[in-house]
């Protein structure tokens, strides 16, 4: 499928050493790794570019209908090996650095990923972009370019330190800066009345200035562009009165200021803090797409009342909210709509997708730092909440309170969609945080099952594997993944299994090496790899994890002969810098890895390893060699999980509760292909109700009680007993995430899958059910929703 022939690697040379020369301004003799990196990167490009301008002609040509995804955040990883997958031309490039005496893998590892985002929903968005091209969508992502992204992890005596991440101190070949694509901003001032009309006088300016990278999708039919903003100053940068009273640092203060809004991510997905940066930053980015959306529109097209017609903007959760209430304004303030029509009109063109329930979690922002920043868009808010409250007048919802702004109620009143990221969530949305708005708005909330692409986390990440799916169904399941299903067939042939559990088995072996290569730590490929890598959060439960882990060892140590199945427990993740109880969890499971892993009575069975810097890149070398995937929240409070999907799609078996998209995997793989534990979310509704469920389950479990023990007797922590004790309290005591009541039954299910693990042919039979019956999970499936039933648009190729 991806085989070259020799005259693509010979044109991959010269195009490699074209640039090598005339774009890097090096010979061969003396090229760094990153010279040739940047030499591959720039050939690539230029094989994108050519792609890139035949699609934007395109759209403009069909005047189509344009997608707008409007996102604080895009996990996009490395650039180079996308680039190369999506155009096939992976194999000659390899084959054209080996020529050139370089290796592949070390130059494709040069580039440092993009992580422009936290977690999940960062990394969706850019799976959306990718199949947004896939599909042949006309369409644009827009978001920040940070300067620092999400921090780098490191581990010192078990615990997190944080260090600022660089990317862009590299030389980066995928973006173009867009001159002509400034917009000035306006942040503060004052708000007067003229001729009737509102006119905001802000006191203070920056400009956003966009950079652009080309998205190409599958076969390089179709790229958009991911356009990111970067602030700088209004005026002139440098204050010359300043500088020549002899203030050299005072004399760039204006712009250092002016830099900050796109100075650094904000690296906590957990507590809304309601911070004056983060606001600027979202009305930043959201003010420059819109106002770049409409120039755009407005180039097109010269009746407005179109404008749901011919473009959609998609609400990544509610950090863009503020583009309501801007629309509005620059449809009734600027162009003059009668401000009902601004209301509609801008209704038709927005949708809210909500990631979170957790109401820690759902942005409000103090009236008196929305005033100070944006009184025009205050008072439009204020008129939005009276209009909606005109319509529905036994209506028992606000978007205003005393003192806050509700974003979430904001984004719903203004989407003419709002939707879930999985059956469960959105049914969790019509009955807890927006009932009263489902019951005004009946039609308005919908479902669209979050997927992943499978040219990143199958055939780029995982090529073998998917080298013998397409030997054996052909290459259509790459862009039509239910195909996948094609396989269910061959799993009964002992000769195909046997080359599907040597393709695991090699990846594992792979990742052992690697893992003793860089962390120095040893571990069986035979044993079974149980991972769980995602944010740390108290509901993702990483705690309940290790409490199993801790719990295991101690059984082992009691009778080391029992014929236990050997397991090597793998963990990844960043914790927000100021989330403390996260934090002392991964300095707990540290801890604990140590005390485990030198256990010479039971290391042959379990070890414990906490990897540092989880990252887009770790995850593609983690999960085609994992065995279990650990998807263990409490029951209601995971949106969707899309970590979850990539495990099954690359044949690792779940462990997991009923929660988020586990309940639609479950239904797909089949309940015997998954290892189902712990309480529904009505159950964990029902039981947080009774009085000392920790204490009951304690008392009920003494394997349970004893691993409590162990932490709160400091066994991990000999050195500082008391080290832990509080989340020994915590789980036995208030356990508000139910760590104690699940972990009985999370037990049971974890022996459960060792006893499975011991017969290896049925083990991969089942993991192989698991990558044919993933197929539903492509984020291909999901923009195909978000077309039909929000957007309404169509596709190009
Ligand atoms: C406002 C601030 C505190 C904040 C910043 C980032 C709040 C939330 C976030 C990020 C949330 C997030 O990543 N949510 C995840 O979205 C995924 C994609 O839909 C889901 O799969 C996952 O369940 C959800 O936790």
């Amino acid at each position: 499928m991806l085989k070259s022939t020799p005259a693509d690697a010979r044109a991959m040379r010269e195009a490699i050493l074209h640039h090598l020369t005339y774009s890097m301004g090096k010979d061969a003799a003396h090229a760094t790794r990153q010279d040739w990196r940047m030499a591959l990167s720039h050939a690539v490009r230029d094989q994108i570019t050519d792609r890139w301008f035949a699609s934007t002609r395109k759209s403009y040509e069909a005047k189509a209908k344009r997608v707008y995804y409007l996102s604080m955040e895009f996990l996009i990883g490395r650039l180079l090996e996308d680039g190369l997958v999506n155009l096939r031309m992976l194999d000659a490039a390899n084959e054209a650095l080996t020529a050139l005496e370089q290796d592949p893998a070390a130059v494709i590892a040069d580039e440092p990923d993009a992580a422009l985002g936290n977690g999940g929903l960062g990394r969706l968005a850019a799976c959306f972009l990718e199949s947004l091209s896939t599909l042949g969508v006309p369409a644009l992502g827009y978001g920040i370019r940070y300067e620092h992204g999400l921090f780098e992890q490191k581990f010192e005596y078990g615990r997190q330190v944080e260090t600022p991440e660089t990317w862009l101190q590299q030389p980066h070949a995928w973006e173009f800066e867009r001159a002509e694509a400034k917009y000035r901003l306006g942040f503060g001032g004052s708000v007067a009345v003229r001729d009737g009309r509102s006119v905001w006088t802000p006191d203070e300016a920056v400009v956003a200035a966009a950079y652009d990278t080309p998205v190409v999708g599958w076969q390089g039919r179709w790229a958009n562009t991911l356009r990111l903003w970067s602030a700088k100053p209004a005026n002139e940068s440098f204050d010359l009165d300043s500088f020549n009273a002899g203030d050299y640092i005072g004399a760039t203060a204006p712009e250092a200021q002016a830099r900050t809004i796109s100075r650094v991510l904000y690296p906590d997905d957990t507590t809304e803090a309601g911070k004056v940066l983060r606001l600027k930053q979202e009305y930043f980015f959201t003010a420059a797409s819109l106002h770049d959306i409409m120039r755009r529109f407005d180039s097109e097209h010269d009746d407005i009342a179109l404008l749901p017609k011919k473009v959609a903007v998609q609400l990544n959760d509610t950090h863009p909210a503020i583009a309501g209430p801007e629309l509005v304004r620059i449809l009734h303030d600027e162009k003059g709509l009668p401000f009902d029509q601004a209301i509609d009109l801008a209704r038709g063109v927005l949708g809210y997708t909500n990631h979170t329930l957790l109401p820690e979690a759902l942005e409000r922002w103090s009236e008196d730092i929305f005033h100070r920043l944006l009184p025009r868009h205050l008072q439009i808010i204020d008129r939005i909440d009276d209009a909606h409250a005109k319509a529905h007048p036994d209506r028992k919802v606000t978007i205003r309170e005393p003192g806050t702004v509700k974003m979430g109620e904001l984004s719903f009143v203004m989407a003419h969609r709002v939707n879930g990221v999985s059956a469960l969530h959105t049914g969790l949305m019509k009955t807890t945080v927006f009932k009263e708005l489902d019951r005004l708005h009946p039609d308005r909330i919908v479902n669209q099952t979050n997927g992943v692409t499978p040219r990143r986390w199958m055939l780029s990440c995982n090529p073998s594997l998917a080298e013998l799916i397409t030997a054996t169904i052909g290459d259509g399941w790459l862009s039509d993944l239910e195909r996948l299903t094609e396989l269910e067939p061959n799993i009964s042939d002992p000769e195909w299994l046997r080359s599907f559990t040597a393709i695991k088995r090699a990846n594992k072996a792979e990742l052992a090496a690697w893992m003793a290569a860089e962390h120095g730590v040893q571990v069986d490929p035979a044993a079974m790899f149980d991972v769980q890598i995602k944010r740390l959060h108290e509901y993702k439960r990483q705690h309940l994890n290790i409490l199993e882990a801790i719990a295991l060892w101690q059984e082992i140590r009691d009778n080391p002969d029992a014929g236990w199945t050997p397991r090597i427990k793998i963990f990844a993740g960043k914790a927000a810098p100021g989330y403390f109880f996260a934090k002392d969890i991964i300095r707990l499971i540290n801890d604990a890895s140590r005390v485990i892993n030198d256990d010479p009575v039971t290391n042959k069975y379990l070890k414990v390893i906490f990897l540092p810097n989880y990252n887009v890149s770790l995850a593609e070398r983690l999960i085609p060699a994992a065995d279990l995937s650990e998807q263990i929240s409490t029951a209601g409070k995971e949106a969707s999980g899309t970590g979850n999907m990539k495990f099954a799609l690359n044949g690792a078996l779940t462990i997991g509760t009923l929660d988020g998209a586990n309940v639609e995997i479950r239904e797909h793989v089949g309940p015997e292909n998954f290892f189902l534990f712990g309480m529904t979310a009505e159950e964990v509704e029902a039981r947080r109700r009774i009085d000392g469920h920790a204490a009951q389950a304690i008392a009920t479990d003494p394997r349970l009680a004893r691993a409590i023990d162990a932490v709160r007797n400091g066994t991990f922590s000999p050195t500082e007993p008391g080290r832990y004790a509080h989340i020994a309290n915590n789980i036995a005591g208030a356990d508000y995430f139910l760590v104690s009541s699940d972990f009985t039954d999370y037990w049971r299910a974890q022996r459960a899958v060792d006893a499975a693990f011991r017969d290896q042919d049925q083990w991969m039979r089942m993991a192989a059910l698991n990558t044919a019956r993933s197929g539903w999970f492509s984020s291909d499936r999901t923009i195909r929703g978000y077309l039909r039933d929000v957007w309404e648009a169509e596709t190009l190729v």
